[in-house]
């Protein structure tokens, strides 16, 4: 399935096909661009970046790298190859071939599952505006770009599903979708997550590593989804998404790299001094971008999420590979809850505790990744180890929401809680402090003092290739 980049739009959905579409999207094109130049990465209009693009949807070989003028990037509409014969693997349906056309039953279940992923994409993009101009490396500078023209490619996947679909509500949401802006008080985006700031490069990390990862997850969840085109939509992504994730795991490591030869070099922990950021402020940065990470997935317990199960909308991470029945009707599992002002652990039905489930397998993956920082450490005789916060720390969303927990895990009063809070999540100094270490670096194969290099080039090139051309 070759992709035709002499189309306005390319795409690999054969849109030259459905004229009434084609010219749909057409309209909407200039409003994307219109966005992309008022809340996409300032002044980047005349950067010509080293990025890829995707030629055909294969495993493996789609990508193709070069310089692209930022503006020209060519977004288009990929979906995965289809599977022959899919059936719908779980809830309800499960076994019945999966929807080619929208099941007008569950129109509004889906609309809504696409407008919240939808919403998230072009959020990053906003989130991550000022970045640019801060950049330890350009190297670093071609990645934060790859992964904006990705996110905004992801938009342009969830309004094609809205454009094709759902009809001229569709189109109205797509058009919602440039309204709502990351931290805009009266329009914000939907998740909080998407409504915080990015302003500094160890908190990018920290998103691409963390918030992506939800992305991950949700996507994969998504995949599962008995609606076709949504699946195969999601696929796509996840091949995208992988780099995304790269790029947070190893800049972080980089960091925690940097600080470690820091630390050995003037025997101490407070590199601040030496120009590095020290491991307790990356572990406060730890904690509060997976806290509202964890936020992101809703509540433990959850109608909605039960309800997307049983229709065949959403399944659970690797749902093929999960030896069950995959109905869960009188399935159990254990979730937090709070009672009596204690955390205990209690039985609810597997169904309404999807959210939970799908949290609990981004845990597990985090913690994978943290264990790779905790390594760097170590390599460096260094004693101390970075952790994830306990799940009720830090919670706005769900049972823990309300109730003020260490992130060891130990509930504490209100009083208590303002105290200590300095000493767990970033304060105002803590931002001033990183954003006077935050200075560019735009000579190639030059770094930050912060961060160390990365082990290897892009595609093949090395570190010190000119990625990014100025005009
Ligand atoms: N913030 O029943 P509940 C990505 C609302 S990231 C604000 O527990 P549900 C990316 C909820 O809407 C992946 N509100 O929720 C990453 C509901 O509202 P109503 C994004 C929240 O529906 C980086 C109420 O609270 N994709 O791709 O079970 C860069 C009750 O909640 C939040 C998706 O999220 C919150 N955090 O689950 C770029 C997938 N959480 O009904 C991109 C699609 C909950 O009372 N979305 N609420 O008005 C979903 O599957 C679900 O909507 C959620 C929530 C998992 C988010
Ligand atoms: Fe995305
Ligand atoms: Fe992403």
């Amino acid at each position: 399935m070759s992709i035709d980049y002499n189309e306005k739009i390319p795409n690999n959905v054969d849109l030259a096909e459905d004229r009434r579409l084609q010219r749909a999207l057409e309209k909407w094109q200039p409003a994307y661009l219109e966005w992309w130049r008022d809340l996409g990465p300032a002044q980047s209009d005349t950067f010509e970046v080293y990025l890829r693009t995707a030629i055909s949807v294969e495993p493996g070989g789609w990508a193709h790298y070069d310089f692209v003028r930022m503006p020209e990037y060519r977004w288009g509409i990929f979906l995965a190859p289809p599977v022959a014969d899919r059936r719908i693997g779980f809830g309800m349906h499960k076994g019945h071939p999966v929807w080619h056309e929208l099941p007008g039953e569950y129109r509004a279940e889906l609309r809504r599952l696409i407008v919240t992923q939808g919403d998230t994409e072009p959020a990053s993009v906003e989130q991550q505006r000022y970045l640019g101009a801060t950049c330890p490396s350009l190297y670093d500078l071609r990645n934060l770009f790859q992964v904006n023209v990705e996110e905004g490619r992801h938009l342009w996947a969830m309004v094609y599903l809205l454009h094709a679909y759902f009809g001229r509500d569709g189109r109205e949401e797509a058009e919602g979708l440039l309204e709502r802006h990351a931290g805009d008080p009266d329009r914000p985006r939907i998740l909080e997550a998407f409504n915080e700031q990015t302003e500094n490069w160890l908190s990018f990390f920290m998103f691409t590593f963390f918030q992506d990862r939800d992305g991950k997850f949700q996507l994969a969840a998504l995949a599962e989804s008995g609606f076709d085109p949504l699946s195969r939509t999601c696929r796509f992504m996840l091949t995208e998404e992988a780099h995304h994730m790269f790029v947070g795991e190893t800049g972080i490591m980089r960091i925690v790299q940097r600080t470690a030869e820091l630390m050995r070099e003037h025997n101490t922990d407070d590199v601040a001094r030496f120009g590095g950021i020290p491991l307790a402020l990356v572990q406060k940065f730890i904690n509060f971008h997976y806290s509202i990470c964890l936020d992101l997935f809703g509540s433990e317990k959850s109608t909605n999420a039960a309800n997307y199960y049983t229709m065949g909308l959403k399944g659970r991470y690797d749902e093929t590979k999960i030896d069950d029945d995959h109905v869960l009707t009188d399935a159990v599992c254990e979730i937090p809850e709070v009672r009596d002002g204690q955390l205990v652990m209690t039985e609810a039905p597997a169904l309404t505790a999807m959210n939970e489930r799908l949290r609990l397998s981004y845990r597990q993956d985090s913690q994978r990744g943290v264990d790779r920082f905790n390594k760097v450490i170590r390599a460096h005789d260094i004693d101390c180890e970075l952790t994830l916060p306990h799940g009720a720390f830090h919670r706005n969303i769900g049972g823990c929401a309300g109730i003020q927990v260490t992130p060891s895990g130990e509930i504490i009063d209100r009083e208590t809680w303002n105290k200590r809070q300095a000493d767990w999540l970033p304060t105002p100094e803590d931002f001033a402090f990183l954003r006077s270490l935050m200075r560019p670096v735009t000579e190639p194969g030059r770094m930050a003092g912060w961060i160390a290099p990365p082990k290897r080039g892009i595609h093949g090139q090395p570190v010190d290739f000119d990625y990014v051309h100025f005009y």
